[in-house]
Order: C-alpha cells, then sequence, then structure tokens
C-alpha cells in the first residue's frame, strides 16, 4: 500500500523541475479542480518564488457556470487559465501568456507540473501544434523528464506526473493511478459512486442506465448487472465492475464534477 520510496523519487522530481524552470504550468481535471492541485508543487514554487499558473485542463468535460466557480476560487492564489487540448479552448491565451513571458527574459524554462493523467503531455501537444509528447488514457505514461522547444527562446519540461504522501485508493480517485494496480479496486469504486452520487448522481444514471442505490454497493451491483458481467454462478463480478467504473472515470465518461 505504502511506497515510500516513489514518493521521495517524486518530490525529487518536483523539486528539480522547480530549480530548472522559471514558471510552472500546474495543470489540473477542471471536473476535480481541487483535488487534482498539488499541494508539494505550489509549496515549493511559493518558496522558491516561481510564476505559478494553475491551467484548468479537460474543461470541455463541465459545464460553464461550474467551470467559472471554480476558476474565480482558485484565482484567489494563483492566475488560472481556463483550456481543453481536446478542444483546443484556451490555446490563444496561453500563447499570449507564454509571449508576454518571454519578453521578461532571455531564456524561459516553464515546467508542466500536475498529478498522472491530468493531460500534462496532451497541453504541450496543443501549444506545440504537433504530437511531441506521448499522451495515453493510462496514468503514468511520461516517465522522463522531456525538453520541448516551443519558441526561440521558450522551453516547456514535461514531467511524470508528481505523486506525494498519497495512498494509492486516493490517488486513484483522482484518475491518478491504474485500476488493475489497485489492492481493493472494489472499495475505491464504492468510494468513488459516493462521491459522484453526492454530487451529481445523474451522472452515473446517464452513463450506465441504472438508478443510483441508496448504498453505493447497491449502485456498483446495478451497474454490474446491466453490464451482464458475472462469476461462475451468475453472481455479479464486482471486482470487474469496479475496475470498469474506474476506467470510465479516468476516461471521462462518467459526467461529475465537485469543488
Ligand atoms: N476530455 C479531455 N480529455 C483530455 C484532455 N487533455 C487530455 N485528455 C486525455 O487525458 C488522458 C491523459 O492525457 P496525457 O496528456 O497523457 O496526461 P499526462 O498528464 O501527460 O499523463 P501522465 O504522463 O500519465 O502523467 C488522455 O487520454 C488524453 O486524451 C482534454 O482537454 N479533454
Ligand atoms: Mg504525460
Amino acid at each position: 500500500m505504502e511506497k515510500p520510496r516513489e514518493w521521495l523519487r517524486e518530490k525529487s522530481i518536483a523539486k528539480k523541475i522547480l530549480s530548472d524552470a522559471d514558471v510552472v504550468f500546474e495543470v489540473v481535471d477542471s471536473r476535480i479542480p481541487f483535488e487534482t492541485r498539488n499541494k508539494v508543487v505550489e509549496q515549493l514554487a511559493k518558496e522558491r518564488n516561481k510564476k505559478l499558473f494553475v491551467i484548468m485542463n479537460k474543461a470541455d468535460l463541465v459545464p460553464e457556470d461550474f467551470v467559472e466557480k471554480a476558476k474565480k476560487e482558485i484565482e484567489k492564489e494563483f492566475p488560472v487559465v481556463v483550456f481543453s487540448a481536446h478542444k483546443n479552448r484556451g490555446k490563444r491565451e496561453l500563447d499570449r501568456l507564454i509571449k508576454q513571458l518571454a519578453k521578461e527574459k532571455r531564456l524561459v524554462k516553464i515546467g508542466v507540473l500536475g498529478y498522472p493523467n491530468v493531460g500534462k503531455s496532451s497541453l504541450i501537444n496543443t501549444l506545440k501544434r504537433k504530437k511531441v509528447a506521448t499522451t495515453s488514457p493510462k496514468p503514468g505514461m511520461t516517465r522522463g523528464e522531456k525538453l520541448v522547444k516551443l519558441d526561440r527562446n521558450v522551453y516547456l519540461i514535461d514531467t511524470p506526473g508528481i505523486i506525494t504522501l498519497e495512498f494509492q485508493d486516493d490517488l486513484a480517485l483522482k484518475g491518478s493511478w491504474i485500476p488493475e494496480k489497485l489492492e481493493q479496486p472494489v472499495e475505491v469504486a464504492l468510494k468513488l459512486i459516493e462521491k459522484i452520487t453526492e454530487n451529481r448522481p445523474e451522472a452515473l444514471e446517464e452513463a450506465y442506465g441504472v438508478e443510483v442505490g441508496k448504498e453505493p454497493l447497491e449502485t456498483l451491483t446495478r451497474i454490474g448487472q446491466k453490464l451482464n458481467y458475472r462469476i461462475k454462478g451468475g453472481e455479479v463480478d464486482l471486482d470487474r465492475t469496479a475496475k470498469k467504473v474506474l476506467w470510465d472515470w479516468i476516461k471521462g465518461h462518467i459526467k461529475a464534477y465537485w469543488l
């Protein structure tokens, strides 16, 4: 369950990038903008006096009033750019911002940081207008750091997702952990269903055509029945259903969101 060595490694990546880079783009998932804000990254940026911009990516997955609400909240601490790598939204605004930053210094290195799977590499490809960084729905795609030249004097640094001092279960809820690598996928899926039920139960009804139950287990069982995921003897395969729900969450097929 615990992986102290990995945590230390991740923290050292964050530290290294924060000494290399002049500016940080902290990418978050617009569906769960607060949960995907990385405290370590923000803390280090503050300590080192680096400019940090929060990029609310995947804005295409949430409604506009939610985007505005979240943006306002985060802007109390950091400037925010609303973005969608899939819909090319926010590209012009970021282009302009980068141009401005490039005027202030001879050479600008922008560290693109955030949790696994929030869309750091996708953002870089959108800005570069070319597929230079590998992307995947699988959290943990980007391994090493990668320097991408954007302009004569502007570089972006693609990085692996930063995770620190967190349990795998919590990471999975953020879409930052591969469901197959969880010890108890059912437990995590139940937690996720609980969260979604609290915030936007229709999202589960829309995704699976089931009625949300009183207990998360009821809902998960109904989803399994609907998908016809069975184990020998005909009972619902909860394990398989849980992984499917977690993958659907990662892939943005479940339209739920919360502050
Ligand atoms: N709907 C939607 N999906 C997106 C957007 N940007 C990225 N994705 C998807 O999110 C998944 C992760 O994207 P990546 O760019 O690989 O994310 P990353 O942060 O580089 O991930 P790691 O390298 O694993 O840390 C992929 O399936 C992308 O297609 C977006 O703006 N909207
Ligand atoms: Mg990546």
